[in-house]
Parts: C-alpha cells; sequence; structure tokens
C-alpha cells in the first residue's frame, strides 16, 4: 500500500539541493527544505514523547511562524490530526473548541487554559524542547481517509462545526491546483495570509511545498512589504482586501508586477471594479478561484483562458458540480440555484456532528454549499449570493446567528438581527440592529460586553436601535428590509 501521508507527499518533491530556502521572511531570518524536514522530525519526536499517536488532536493557536509551519507538518508526520485556530479567538471562544475536539495536546498560551487539564505549551517551549530532543524520522503509515486536520467553521444555526480533512482531500486539491496554476518550481510566492485557514495554510503552503519554491514569508498583510517584495516573487494569494489595499497605495505601479506570474483572489467576492482596475494598473487578471473550508477549492478561472470579472470559472477537473433548487433538483442552465458538489476534495463531515453532515449532504454524495451561483453554457460559475445566512468580512467569515444570540441574552435587550453593510476595504461590516427594552443601554454598553465573548473582527462595527424588527407573516426577520436601510443610511 501507498503511504497516503501528506508529507510523505511532499517529501517526495523537496527539492535536489535541500539547502534551497523554502521559508524567508525580510528580517532575513530563514529556513531551508532541509531545515524544515530536520525541525518538524524533531516536532515530531516531542509529539511522540508526549505519546501523541495517529488520530489524536493538537489544538493550535499561535501567531503565524516559520515553526507554527513546521508544527502543522510535525502532526502531519505521526498522524496527529491538526486542529489550528484563529489567533482573534477569545478564551471563550477557544473553550467551546477545546471542549468539542477534546485534544491531546494544546499549542497555546498555557495559562489561559489551564483550567483545562489538558497537556498544554507555547510554541516558544515547543520549538526549543524538541529542538534540545531527538528527530523522528519515521512517516506515520496512513490511509487516504484518514484525518490530516480539523478546521472549525461556524454554522447558521448552532455553534461551529470541525469540518474533518483527510490527507486525501489535501493531498489531492493541491495536486490539481498546482498542475492548473502551472506551477514551477523556480516560483517565489508572496505570503502574507494567515495560516489557520484553508487559504494561506493549504492552498498557498501545500503548492509551494510540491513545487519545492521558495515563499516569503510575512507575518500579516503590510501592503508596503508587498509592495518591496512583489519584484521578487511570482505568485501573490490574497482575498479582494489584499488587491483593494494594493491598488490604493501610492507606489504600486506596473513595474513592480512585470516579473509577476499569477495574482490569485478568493475567500470573498472580488468587485469587478477591483478586477479592472487591476488590469488597468498592471496588464494582468486576477485568478479569481471558489472554495471552502469543507473542500478546499472547487472552480477557478483558466490559468490560460480567460478569466473574466464576477465569474469564479469552471469546476476543478476532478469536482462535479451542479446547481440546484432547495430540494436538490438541477436547475436548467442560466438559471441561479444552489451550488453543490463533489469530489476527492469534499470532505469527510463534522467532527462527531453526523446529522450536521447529513442535513448538508444529498443521497448522492452532493455537498449543499449553501452559495447561490449561475453557469454560463461553458460551466463557468458565477457566486451570485447565499441562501446560508453568513457575513464575509476581510475574508473571515461571520455568522450572524452566533452573534444576535450573544446580544439577546444581554440584560435589558430584546432582541436583534446582525447584518452585513457593503464596507469599502472587507467587504462587508457586521452591523446589529438591537431592540432594547432599556432604552438608557448605549451603543458602547453592547460593544464592552461583547468584547470578551467575541473575536474583534466578529464585533458589529455599528449598533443601531430600533424598535421593532421587520418581520414577515411567518415570524421570519426581514433582514432584506434591514440591509435596504441601511443602504440608505451609509
Ligand atoms: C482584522 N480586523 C478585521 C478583520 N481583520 N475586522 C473585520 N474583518 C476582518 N477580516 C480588525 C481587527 O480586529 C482590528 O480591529 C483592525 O481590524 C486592525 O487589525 P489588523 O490585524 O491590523 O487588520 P489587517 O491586518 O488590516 O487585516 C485585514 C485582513 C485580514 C483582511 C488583511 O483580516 C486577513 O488577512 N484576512 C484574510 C482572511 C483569510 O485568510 N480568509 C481565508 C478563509 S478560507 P480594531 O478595531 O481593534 O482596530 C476560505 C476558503 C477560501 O474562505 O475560499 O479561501
Ligand atoms: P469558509 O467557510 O471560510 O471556507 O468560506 C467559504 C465561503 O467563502 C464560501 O461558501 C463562499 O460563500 C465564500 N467564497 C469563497 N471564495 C469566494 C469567491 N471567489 N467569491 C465569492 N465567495 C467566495
Amino acid at each position: 500500500m501507498i503511504n497516503a501521508n501528506l508529507y510523505a507527499l511532499f517529501q517526495s518533491r523537496f527539492p535536489d539541493d535541500l539547502n534551497k530556502i523554502f521559508l524567508q521572511q525580510e528580517d532575513g531570518k530563514s529556513l531551508s527544505y532541509g531545515d524544515m524536514d530536520m525541525l518538524s522530525a524533531k516536532m515530531a519526536g516531542l509529539l511522540k514523547a508526549k505519546n501523541i499517536v495517529k488520530g489524536d488532536r493538537v489544538l493550535v493557536q499561535v501567531e503565524k511562524s516559520m515553526e507554527a509551519v513546521c508544527l502543522y507538518l510535525a502532526c502531519l508526520r505521526v498522524g496527529a490530526i491538526y486542529l489550528p485556530l484563529n489567533t482573534a479567538y477569545t478564551t471563550a471562544e477557544v473553550d467551546y473548541f477545546i471542549g468539542n475536539a477534546r485534544p491531546s495536546l494544546m499549542i497555546v498560551v498555557p495559562d489561559d487554559f489551564a483550567s483545562h487539564n489538558i497537556s498544554s505549551l507555547s510554541l516558544d517551549d515547543l520549538t526549543l524542547q524538541a529542538q534540545n530532543g531527538k528527530p523522528h524520522h519515521h512517516i506515520e503509515e496512513m490511509a487516504p481517509d484518514d484525518l490530516a486536520a480539523i478546521l472549525y467553521t461556524s454554522g447558521t444555526t448552532g455553534r461551529s462545526k470541525g469540518a474533518m480533512l483527510s490527507h486525501e482531500n489535501l493531498s489531492s486539491n493541491a495536486l490539481t491546483l498546482y498542475d492548473l496554476w502551472h506551477w514551477q518550481s523556480d516560483d517565489v510566492l508572496l505570503h502574507a495570509l494567515p495560516i489557520f485557514h484553508v487559504h494561506g495554510l493549504f492552498v498557498a503552503l501545500h503548492c509551494a511545498l510540491l513545487g519545492g519554491s521558495t515563499v516569503w514569508f510575512l507575518p500579516k498583510l503590510d501592503v508596503d512589504s508587498l509592495i518591496l517584495l512583489l519584484p521578487k516573487s511570482t505568485v501573490l494569494m490574497g482575498v479582494p482586501t489584499f488587491y483593494t489595499r494594493l491598488l490604493a497605495h501610492k507606489d504600486f505601479t506596473h513595474a513592480l508586477t512585470k516579473g509577476m506570474r499569477l495574482f490569485i483572489s478568493g475567500s470573498a467576492p472580488l468587485l469587478s471594479e477591483t478586477f479592472y482596475q487591476f488590469e488597468k494598473v498592471t496588464g494582468q487578471r486576477i485568478l479569481e478561484r471558489y472554495g471552502m473550508t469543507e473542500a478546499g477549492m472547487i472552480t477557478s478561472n483558466p490559468y490560460e483562458g480567460e478569466r473574466i470579472a464576477g465569474t469564479v470559472g469552471p469546476a476543478l477537473p476532478d469536482v462535479e458540480l451542479r446547481i440546484c433548487n432547495e430540494d436538490g433538483t438541477p436547475v436548467p442552465i442560466g438559471e441561479i440555484g444552489i451550488l453543490e458538489y463533489k469530489g476527492p476534495n469534499l470532505f469527510q463531515g463534522y467532527w462527531e456532528m453526523p446529522e450536521k453532515t447529513a442535513e448538508e449532504m444529498r443521497p448522492n454524495g452532493f455537498f449543499i454549499s449553501g452559495d447561490m451561483a449561475i453557469s454560463d453554457e461553458e460551466g463557468r460559475i458565477s457566486i451570485v449570493g447565499r441562501s446560508k445566512d453568513l457575513i464575509i468580512s476581510g475574508g473571515f467569515n461571520i455568522y450572524p446567528k452566533e452573534i444576535e444570540s450573544i446580544i439577546d441574552l444581554l440584560p435589558g435587550i430584546l432582541e436583534s438581527a446582525v447584518v452585513a453593510s457593503p464596507h469599502p476595504d472587507m467587504g462587508e461590516a457586521v452591523i446589529a440592529i438591537v431592540v432594547r427594552q432599556d432604552n438608557t443601554i448605549t451603543e458602547t454598553d453592547i460593544t464592552e460586553q461583547l468584547s470578551d465573548q467575541l473575536a474583534r473582527f466578529k464585533q458589529p462595527r455599528k449598533v443601531i436601535f430600533k424598535d421593532s424588527l421587520p418581520r414577515n407573516t411567518m415570524g421570519k426577520v426581514q433582514k432584506n428590509i434591514l440591509r435596504d436601510e441601511l443602504k440608505k443610511m451609509f
């Protein structure tokens, strides 16, 4: 049997010269392929010493760093399930993930989670201990369906669900993108995305690892740094905010991008306006693709064919797509429906929530994405809306239900509705419409009470008080009316 371990695939494609740089930072610090293989082997040794075995969850909430990438790879090596969390999550939010996933080890700020009685250490301590220990070079034997990672994604109705991704889910998607985007070993990837989500962790890093290529590894988006590094890079992957911020920068010119081969955008809709402005400045068309935590990438505009504004391209070669009614019947070409798909990239279900998994799967294996889409005759997809109640701000998903349920429990509040208003930088911004019982309650009272319960990016940018919420005859809040009212206000 061939070992399906994703790390074995990466290792089989390492560059001949292991001194080739894998990750490099602006401050001059770098990690070669050989260094990365050794540090991840030493971290694997430490995981082994801590009795981490295949299938154990390792929960990780750490700042972006080269060591964090090695920790991810070490988990793959020993067959542990990597569980990365947004660094913006509050302790209260992380408590939920710990309870749900029951990790065997946590790489976090240990004092924040001492009450859980789970072995935990900081990334600095882990790195130090690993470096002083013995490397574990053996790569655990994995079957294609064995889990590599769990990424939490919120639900429209309840708490977050852990999307279980197997080694094959990740490797099949990475190999497809590598071919589709004509990845080259001498590519230099400009990486400024966070590494706790599909986009920065899997799509970006996996392509680089399959190519044995070099990555400019930035701690976060800093447009001044992008401007400096664009002439030394060939590929950039970002959410639309990356491109609007680049365009707004006074030093962003055609000359800077002459050596760039590919600009990729995804995780949120790229406005046609941004697409055309970018083409005007650089002469290059951004390649927009569409994806989800549950499946990685699903569609992509072509590398060689025409990239069209407002479309996310056809299904990836190994993905089957259809656009359906609520009941799962395909709609005629040119009509709007809900996008459904299946393929080797589709996840293994939600962690310990078979009923939630069943709700989103058709009996014939198609996954119901919750995105509204339309297809043209050539199979090119445009995402035109969402059937799920979801806000995407700067590429982060925010579920209104989660915020509403917290606001509704605050003293003196009757009810609330959370909606998006268009935002020039983040695409969408969170706005809370609140009905209060006690008229002395202010916007600050509400935002202060949310601050230790919700990550900052989920907190409403504005609270608007109303006497009541508009409801239809079924009693359902009419968020479209609220959104229209907001458009007139801002
Ligand atoms: C930061 N802030 C945000 C925010 N990011 N607010 C709303 N939405 C966001 N996305 C807030 C901070 O809390 C802070 O608030 C202030 O903005 C400045 O923080 P910052 O860290 O300096 O922000 P900045 O660096 O400007 O970050 C913006 C960003 C970043 C867009 C560059 O959020 C980002 O890198 N997003 C990418 C997300 C991503 O990787 N998504 C992929 C998901 S995978 P204050 O008020 O305290 O100052 C997926 C599948 C697929 O969707 O298809 O890819
Ligand atoms: P996540 O759950 O964080 O993986 O986010 C997945 C969601 O992001 C999808 O269901 C879409 O709603 C949205 N998304 C991703 N890429 C695009 C895109 N190119 N255009 C529009 N929406 C996108």
